[in-house]
């Protein structure tokens, strides 16, 4: 406060009891109230991001500066105030959506392009102009195609913006990939971090991902094993938690099998199966045993629908070769996969198996929800595909209640506006994501399988040079595995840029900075992740903070300095980097007319949507994957139509060397080793399995700057009280995790609720590395591996570590001050 206005202020209070009081209204106060609801605009838009949902959440601004934020309330869906049904429930956003505010005007907001001063990877900037920004990257681009090829440069967009209409970031139809393939220098990264073994095994089982329910469907089941899903922390869908909630009031039991007791397992009270990580597979193949062995499967089911699950459904051009029921009871390899033979590999007893298969063959119906975390591993896939294998010999698939899920994509929108329909997704050349630093730093001495390279019929075999990356709605610097490789890798790069809204981990390593209006500064549609069967209009909340620009203004500019500028955005004229409004309304608006509405059967138009901010579809029954296929006999689309449990597409390649895989794939699902596991002599030097889940305080690495947020949660490694006792560690004791990768730092929480020999710490702190090289944010891709699975699963939770305390202090966050306090409620628990 000025002197002046303090003057002022006092002037019309009287001061009484060393208190000073106003004797006017408002005006007597020397600071600028707190404004009340009725002085605020009001403006419906959604949370972004690529959490497993999507929200409402309702600006509150006053002038252009938002200054509270609310969520749904049922209004906003054209209900009365309070409305949540099970036919309408609130789209609820969650603490992350409802804290978005200090998001976007936090400190680490990046207002102005930024040119690198110091060496990568130091920090140091300086401000420069867009015009300056934009030429040195044109003039930089143009010279490494011509001097490297035209697979120089590496798209590493990612899902930070993914679930928007018209400013997409992501490999297949976004905005980057769009612009560097126009610009025909572009080595794409093909596979997706989450759950590429659930894709392969949906593709080779279901012959597509679309095989989830809407979420509404899990109410109706009678039971629900939760394989590998954490639903109070990683939804997939808009009202996961909403529905199961149903479910359990109406009678359905719950089962965790996870290393974790988990918060979901303790909101349903359910039956806790531990099971070591990364031995998923032989699990459900020990089931598999016992359902066919007291021949409990659903027989009609596979007979019609399978092909290969038994002798009887192989087809006629494989009839001498293994079939699954042959694999499961050993006849094909003298080992029968019985649930003895499982309990010492999964650490769950054969009674455990035995009693979980029974109830799941004769609990109808019953939804084997297989999340993709255990995919997430060395071999994910066999996982994916067994879990797969389990819920067609149940005849869980096509009913009401029951799940087919994998990838579990339910109903979903028509994804994107033009100008994306046109030269999307053109590439050179195209690797599996978390190989680039491997293709770098061994280029050219490269084999195909080593990056997973893909075949392609002109330029096949040829392996990409990569000299320049670009990260759009990407911190895979700080999210790919292996990190300390990566960082080897980027110093032979010649250039890096990175589109953020914020400055990031990754950011630090670039060589420019470009500033990205959030999604409050802009004009856009909002949709649901896999499921969710609805719309949210996403208006341009405020103006563009600082001198940030949309990733379709940049890109667009960029464009026009390269020459192919009207090309890429059609409906531009050059003056679109400062006045871009005009422009993207009329995409928004062509691609409601011309795919929402004509194409979806949807009655309201643009200017209603636009009013009511929520479009909710009813749908005529509820979203069951493949019932028709099961009600009136429509065939998968897998070569044989059937669901394909011996795999046509996999029995039928001959030359695995000319496959991104390298290496065989078995025609049906089996349990094979991973790389390094609990039962491995690697443990004499690294005892404990490291998982590395989805983190509920953060979408990834987004909200990790909150402080808010680190107040409730905190970056801490779980592990269990007997190993805790033997090390010597009690929760809130500083910790140090290594293996030959890498080491990092954070905080131990010792509970009963990790099984032994287990660690948990979640992914996508933001990496602050010491002088020593040792991690102290406690990111744990310092110690992933980045050796891919053949199909493509990511190894994110196939890591051996050791853990001792430690004297090097853990950092929470960049600004060091905001520590979570979450530690000290629970050190009591444990000493
Ligand atoms: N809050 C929040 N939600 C998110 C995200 C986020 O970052 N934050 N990210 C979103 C994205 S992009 C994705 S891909 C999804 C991820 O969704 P998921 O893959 O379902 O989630 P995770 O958190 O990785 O893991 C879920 C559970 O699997 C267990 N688990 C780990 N390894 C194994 C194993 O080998 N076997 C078994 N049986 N269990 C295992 C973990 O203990 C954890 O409880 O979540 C989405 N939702
Ligand atoms: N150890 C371990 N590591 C993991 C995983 C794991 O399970 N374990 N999971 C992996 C998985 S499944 C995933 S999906 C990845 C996620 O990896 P990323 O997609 O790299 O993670 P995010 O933290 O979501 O980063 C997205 C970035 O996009 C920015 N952004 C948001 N909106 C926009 C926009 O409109 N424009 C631009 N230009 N930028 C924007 C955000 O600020 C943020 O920096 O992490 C992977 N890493
Ligand atoms: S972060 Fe995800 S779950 Fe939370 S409000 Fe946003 S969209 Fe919803
Ligand atoms: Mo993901």
């Amino acid at each position: 406060m000025t002197r002046r206005r303090f003057l002022t202020a006092v002037a019309g209070s009287t001061i009484a009891n060393g208190l000073v009081t106003s004797n006017r209204s408002a005006k007597a106060f020397a600071y600028e109230p707190y404004p009340r609801d009725d002085e605020l605009t009001t403006v419906v838009t959604s949370c972004a991001h690529n959490c497993g949902s999507r929200h409402v959440l309702v600006a509150h601004k006053k002038g252009d500066v938002i200054v509270r934020l609310s969520t749904d309330n049922g209004q906003y869906q054209g209900s009365p105030w309070g409305t949540d049904t099970e036919e309408l429930p609130q789209l609820r956003a969650c603490l992350r959506g409802r804290s978005y505010r200090m998001r976007v005007y936090s400190a680490e907001r990046l207002l102005y392009p930024m040119l690198r001063v110091g060496e990568r990877g130091e920090g140091k900037f300086k401000r420069i102009s867009w015009d300056a920004a934009l030429d040195f990257i044109a003039e930089k681009m143009l010279y490494l195609k011509w001097e490297y090829g035209d697979t120089a440069l590496l798209d590493q967009s990612y899902a930070g913006a993914s679930w928007g209409v018209l400013h997409k970031s992501d490999q297949i139809s976004g905005l980057l990939g769009r612009f560097l393939g126009m610009f025909g220098c572009r080595t794409s990264s093909w596979s997706v971090p989450s759950y590429q073994g659930t894709v392969f095994s949906s593709q080779v089982t279901f012959g597509s991902i679309d095989d989830g329910n809407e979420d509404d469907t899990f109410a109706h089941s009678k039971l629900i094993i939760m394989w590998g899903w954490n639903p109070a922390y990683t939804f997939h869908g808009g009202n996961t938690f909403y529905y199961m909630r149903l479910a359990k009031q109406r009678g359905c039991q719950f089962v965790v099998v996870d290393p974790q007791y988990t918060d979901s397992a303790a909101s349903y009270n359910a039956w806790w199966i531990p099971i070591k990580p990364n031995t998923d597979a032989a699990m459900l193949a020990a089931m598999a045993y016992y359902i066919f062995i007291n021949n409990i499967q659903d027989q009609d089911f596979i007979n019609k629908f399978t092909q290969g699950m038994d002798a009887g459904t192989m087809p006629f051009w494989a009839r001498k070769r293994e079939n699954f029921k042959d694999y499961i009871l050993g006849q094909s390899d003298g080992q029968p996969k019985s649930p003895e033979w499982a309990e010492p590999i999964c650490g769950v007893s054969a009674e455990n198996i035995k009693k979980l298969a029974h109830l799941y063959a004769t609990t109808k119906p019953a939804a084997l929800k297989a999340s993709w975390a255990p995919g997430r591993n060395a071999y994910g896939e066999q996982y994916n595909r067994m879990a797969a294998a389990l819920q067609a010999m149940t005849g869980n698939i096509g009913v009401l209640g029951g799940c087919s899920e994998g990838v579990g994509k339910g109903w979903h929108p028509e994804a994107v506006a033009y100008p994306y329909d046109e030269y999307s997704n053109i590439w050179k050349q195209s690797i599996k994501s978390d190989r680039w630093a491997h293709c770098v730093l061994n280029y050219p001495q490269v084999k195909r399988e080593e990056i997973g390279l893909w075949p392609q019929s002109d330029t096949d075999g040829q392996i990409p040079n990569i000299k320049g990356i670009f990260w759009q709605g990407s911190n895979w610097f700080n999210q790919l595995p292996n990190i300390n490789k990566a960082i080897q890798a980027i110093n032979k790069l010649e250039l890096v840029v990175c589109m953020d809204a914020t400055i990031t981990p990754s950011g630090l390593w670039a060589d420019l900075l470009l500033p990205i209006a959030t999604h409050f500064e802009r004009h856009d549609v909002a949709l649901p992740w896999y499921k969710g069967h609805y719309y949210i209009h996403r208006p341009k909340v405020i103006e563009p903070l600082g001198e940030s620009k949309t990733d379709l203004q940049v890109l667009t500019e960029l464009a026009y300095r390269l020459g192919f500028g009207k090309k890429y955005n059609p409906k531009a004229t050059r003056d679109y980097f400062h006045n871009n409004d005009a422009v993207d309304e009329a995409y928004l608006q062509e691609w409601w007319e011309n795919k929402v509405m004509s194409r979806q059967q949807v009655e309201m138009t643009w200017a209603e949507f636009k009013q009511q901010g929520i479009y909710k579809f009813k749908l005529s029954r509820p979203q069951i994957a493949f019932q028709d296929n099961v009600e009136q006999g429509q065939p998968w689309p897998t070569s044989s139509g059937k669901i394909e449990i011996f795999s046509t597409y996999l029995a039928q390649i001959h030359d695995w060397s000319r496959t991104a895989y390298g290496y065989e794939i078995p025609a049906i699902p089996k349990w094979i080793e991973p790389w390094e596991w609990l039962n491995d002599d690697k443990t004499i030097q690294y005892p404990f399995h490291l998982i590395t889940p989805h983190p509920r305080w953060r979408t990834h690495s987004i909200f990790h700057n909150i402080a808010l947020l680190r107040e409730t949660y905190e970056q801490e490694v779980t592990l269990n009280a007997d190993d805790a006792k033997k090390l010597g560690i009690k929760t809130g004791d500083i910790v140090e995790l290594w293996n030959a990768r890498g080491r990092v730092i954070a905080p131990a929480y010792v509970t009963e609720r990790c099984m032994p020999r287990v660690a948990v710490l979640h992914e996508g702190a933001w990496m602050d590395l010491d002088k020593i090289g040792v991690d102290r944010s406690g990111n744990p891709d310092f110690l992933t591996l980045d050796e891919p699975s053949p199909a493509g699963a990511f190894a994110y939770n196939t890591v051996l570590i050791n853990i001792k305390k430690t004297d090097l202090s853990h950092r929470p966050g960049w600004d060091r001050l905001a520590t979570a306090r979450s530690h000290i409620f629970r050190r009591d628990s444990s000493s």
